[in-house]
């Protein structure tokens, strides 16, 4: 096949940036918090979606080597250990601004992420979704690996100016290894629209249980908006006749807009770690930071502890993206040896981790003030460390 100079030279060029970026090293960014580190690099990027995807690689048909398929961003991935490897079910978006899912792998969990060959073939129902985006991965104890995403269709109603009103539902499918799916029916729920739904890993009385999400509008949450939790009989023909809302949106919190569970809970010996996502809205639009709670191992619907404010919120170049000023997560995975490894987006565009420890978790989460919800509780909160920290230098002097 012949191919001219100039097609040579920039698919050598596309090749080894590609190479280089897949190969690059990750590191801990800098001293952190305590809680979790950081890590310099994203893991996840367009740029890391593969060349054949992308490109036609005909010189015949593609003399020009031009890009014929653009990917706009990579975020919001799902996240599960599957056979020694870290994986990845990541939200990819094309300039088209459809998104779809697809696995990317990791030896390690923090580098050299790949893209498996194909994306996910991802059946449809009956009612074909527009878009699909934002999976969480739950391994059922009936054996399956459920993924549940939003679901996203232009709404029926919606009069023939408005071509930005949609409905958003929670799509369910299973696999037993990320490569064939079995598309089961949409969840049913009262709320008009559901995003941000989690299967819990366990049965409750022989049921399913899920977190939700209830809203009134697309965006808005209205009455709705707090993480709500329910019961289904099967994942078959998903319902939930009865939502209990287990942690509302609150006023001057980060989360007073609208939140949403992240990925599944993971369970611990003190209680169920919950990691979510907060809304608040700004002059210079909303808001999204992530924050921790943990409910009780045994009545779920119980939040035993919650510290104040966030636990991650947007930094450096992670303010910056298509919705700026955003973090959201929906994929962790606890390691047989106790680490944590937080995948994180970053303002809709690409993906970070962080890494922590459920024993560092749950210190956080027990041991972190709450919010009192007053400034004067705050001030009250620092006096008592101030004043806990005299106590704990004039001990360090005795020693
Ligand atoms: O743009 C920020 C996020 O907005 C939505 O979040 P929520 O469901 O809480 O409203 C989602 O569209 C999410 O994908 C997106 O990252």
């Amino acid at each position: 096949m012949h191919m001219n100079k100039e097609f040579e030279k920039r698919l050598n060029l596309l090749e080894i940036t590609y190479r280089q970026l897949i190969a690059k090293p990750n590191e801990i960014s800098d001293i952190g918090n305590g809680v979790f580190d950081r890590y310099k690099n994203p893991v996840l990027t367009a740029a890391h979606t593969p060349l054949f995807w992308r490109y036609d690689l005909n010189p015949v048909t593609n003399p020009n080597l031009a890009e014929r398929f653009g990917i706009n961003a990579v975020f919001n991935a799902g996240a599960i250990k599957l056979n020694g490897k870290y994986l990845m079910v990541a939200r990819v978006e094309g300039v088209d601004r459809k998104s779809f899912f697809a696995v990317a792998e990791s030896p390690n969990g923090i580098s050299n992420f790949t893209f498996w060959e194909y994306p996910v073939d991802l059946p449809e129902t009956n009612e074909p979704d527009i878009n699909v985006y934002d999976m969480r991965l739950t391994a059922h104890e009936d054996g399956w690996i459920y993924g549940l995403f939003c679901t996203e269709r232009r709404d029926p109603n919606a009069p023939a100016h408005d071509q930005s009103m949609a409905v958003a539902a929670c799509g369910i499918a299973r696999t037993k290894d990320l490569v064939n799916w079995e598309r089961l029916p949409d969840l049913i729920t009262k709320s008009p629209q559901q995003r941000n739904v989690v299967l819990h890993p366990e049965f409750v009385d022989g049921k399913y249980a899920l977190y939700t999400r209830p809203q009134d509008g697309f965006i808005n949450a209205g009455k709705g908006g707090g993480i709500g939790f329910g019961f289904s009989n099967t994942m078959e023909n998903a319902r939930i006749d009865h939502e209990t809302i287990i942690d509302n949106k609150n006023y001057h919190t980060v989360y007073e807009a609208k939140n949403g569970q992240g990925p599944t809970p993971i369970k611990t010996e003190k209680g169920w770690l919950h990691l979510a996502h907060g809304v608040r809205n700004t002059a210079a639009g909303l808001r999204y930071v992530l924050y921790m709670f943990m409910t009780d191992l045994h009545n779920l619907t119980k939040v035993l502890h919650k510290p104040a404010g966030y636990f991650l919120a947007p930094e450096g170049e992670e303010r910056i993206g298509d919705v700026s000023n955003v973090v959201f997560c929906n994929g962790w995975i606890k390691d047989e040896d106790g680490k944590v490894y937080i995948y994180y987006a970053s303002s809709d565009t690409r993906m970070h981790v962080a890494t922590s420890t459920v024993d560092k978790l749950i210190d956080y989460v027990i041991n972190t003030p709450v919010d009192g919800l007053r400034s004067a509780s705050s001030v009250n909160t620092v006096y008592q460390i101030i004043d806990g920290n005299k106590d704990a230098l004039s001990l360090k002097s005795l020693v």
